[in-house]
């Protein structure tokens, strides 16, 4: 997969696209990123890609020609553009992986007050990472990356992805490692037991039972087997388990 990102602070990216999991995800070729300095497409001696708002008002706007300039190459070598506003639609995990499965996509990030409205007709996409502003597109930017990366092939491994929060609807069963007791606080003794079918209905219950307590809402839309309905009813049931 390739990922082009059109910014005013390309150094933004360089920490986060090089280390740990993506960072070697891109030394291994899975993943490959192009960072692009809207300055360079900026207008006049001063390079300049803002200017103020029609009708008056705080704040600059972002001229509509150096975001052309700079995004319509990517388009026309196929690229899917992806503007990162607060009135996108909302990432979730199953819009990052939809995502992952496009070969190139080309992240638009702003700055200042927004963009001039015409530059939406340039992308094909609009997305947000929550209710709340920030001072530019690039943490949106590298979070919807970090999101995608996870479900491009070879990345993380396939054991690792399936038990994640969302994989199942659900919330992720809580994990222990060593020591066995911590401060008094022991780690499950089912947890030593060996026994791996009752391992997994242990982690399957303490699933359903934390998205039950955090986040009821994901239930309705998660696909559940008759068990853990039987289960549900027990924890709703006064939580005696
Ligand atoms: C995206 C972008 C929040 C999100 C953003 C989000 C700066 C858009 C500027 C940039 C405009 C102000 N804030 N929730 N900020 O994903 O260009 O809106």
């Amino acid at each position: 997969m390739r990922i082009d990102v059109v910014t005013l602070f390309p150094g933004y990216f360089e920490a986060p696209l090089g280390t740990s999991i993506i960072g070697r995800a891109s030394e291994r070729g899975l993943l490959e990123f192009g960072v692009h300095d809207l300055r360079d497409h900026g207008l006049g001696r001063h390079r300049s890609v803002d200017d103020q708002p029609y009708g008056g008002g705080a704040g600059m706007v972002m001229r509509p020609e150096p975001l052309f300039a700079a995004v319509e190459p990517l388009k026309a070598a196929g690229a899917t553009v992806v503007l990162l506003d607060p009135a996108g639609e909302r990432l979730t995990d199953a819009l990052a992986r939809e995502l992952a499965t496009l070969r190139h996509l080309a992240l638009v990030c702003g700055r200042y007050e927004g963009i001039d409205d015409r530059v939406r007709a340039l992308v094909d996409r609009e997305v947000s990472i929550g209710d709340y502003v920030l001072t530019g597109g690039e943490l949106p930017a590298l979070v919807l990356i970090d999101a995608m990366s996870r479900f491009v092939p070879g990345v993380i491994d396939d054991a690792s992805q399936a038990g994640d929060s969302f994989a199942g609807g659900l919330l992720e069963h809580p994990q222990y490692t060593r020591p066995e007791s911590f401060r008094g606080m022991d780690v499950p003794a089912i947890l030593f037991s060996g026994h791996h079918a009752e391992v997994d209905r242990w982690r399957r219950r303490e699933s359903l039972r934390r998205t039950l307590e955090r986040r009821p809402d994901l239930l309705a839309g998660a696909p559940l087997t008759d068990a853990d309905r039987v289960v549900l009813d027990e924890l709703r049931g006064g939580g005696e388990d």
